[in-house]
Parts: C-alpha cells; sequence; structure tokens
C-alpha cells in the first residue's frame, strides 16, 4: 500500500517536471538555448534608401551568473553586421561608431535600441521586406553562437 502511493506521488512529480521543462523549451525557442543569454524584442528597420545600412535592435538578458559579450553577429544576404554605440558630443550632435564587443553583465539586460546601441546592416544584396522576417546569428564570448528571427518593420 505505501509504496503504491510513494509511486503516484512520484509521477505526479515527474509529470509536473515535465510540463515545467515544457513550458521552459517553448519560452526558450526562439533564443536558441537555454543556457546563456535570451533574446527577446529583435527588429530590423529596412535601410532608408539603396546602399544605405539597415539596423537591427533587441534585448539581451543573460539570467546566468558569468559575464558574457556580444563580439559578432551575421545575417543571410548581408557583407558585414557592426554592432555600433551611439554617441552625443559636447554640442549634442548625435553620432555613432563601431564597436568590437558589447559587454553583457551576469544577471543583467542590455537593450539594443534606437538611440542608443544597435546593429548596423551593410552591403545587403536585397532589400529587406516590411514584414518578413529575417535570420540574425548572434556570436557570444561565453554562450557561443545564438540564432534569433527578428521581423522587420519600420519602427
Ligand atoms: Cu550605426
Amino acid at each position: 500500500m505505501r509504496s503504491r502511493s510513494v509511486s503516484s506521488l512520484v509521477s505526479v512529480v515527474v509529470l509536473t517536471v515535465a510540463v515545467a521543462v515544457a513550458a521552459a523549451t517553448l519560452a526558450a525557442c526562439s533564443t536558441g538555448g537555454t543556457s546563456g543569454p535570451t533574446i527577446s524584442d529583435a527588429w530590423v528597420r529596412p535601410a532608408m534608401g539603396p546602399d544605405r545600412p539597415a539596423a537591427a535592435y533587441l534585448v539581451i538578458t543573460n539570467r546566468s551568473n558569468q559575464a558574457d559579450a556580444l563580439l559578432s553577429v551575421s545575417i543571410p544576404g548581408a557583407s558585414s553586421v557592426e554592432i555600433h554605440e551611439t554617441t552625443t558630443d559636447a554640442s549634442g550632435m548625435m553620432g555613432m561608431h563601431p564597436i568590437s564587443r558589447l559587454e553583457v553583465p551576469a544577471g543583467g539586460t542590455v537593450k539594443l535600441e534606437p538611440g542608443g546601441y544597435h546593429l548596423m546592416i551593410m552591403g545587403l544584396t536585397t532589400p529587406l521586406e516590411v514584414g518578413s522576417k529575417v535570420k540574425l546569428e548572434l556570436v557570444f564570448e561565453r554562450a557561443g553562437t545564438v540564432v534569433v528571427e527578428a521581423d522587420v518593420r519600420q519602427g
């Protein structure tokens, strides 16, 4: 009798764990993994004209207890993608420049958004269509490659 009630308790626990794992897998499926940084709100603004760069924005959340850094990004059909930082000089003029790495602190969140950090997409062979999706391949120092789908939209 006793062993039967234990085994039914075990099966309830196993079921609960299975549901939790399934939920975690679903939540993580757009980020490419359960460990390392997770990516959310990824979107791409198409280029303003021919030979102009497109820009990509996203939010990186690092739930681990170890710092990581975004080192490089690639997008199919683009010759290069740069990680840019936006700065304002003493006269209030906004400018931007490429950075070689973007630190993501342990337990921290880094937002790439208009007016801040962003990805600059150079040399697109075909223009990005609003309403389509594009794959971003992000390479992190610690977590390795994380692939995420980004929506192409105007803002
Ligand atoms: Cu830029």
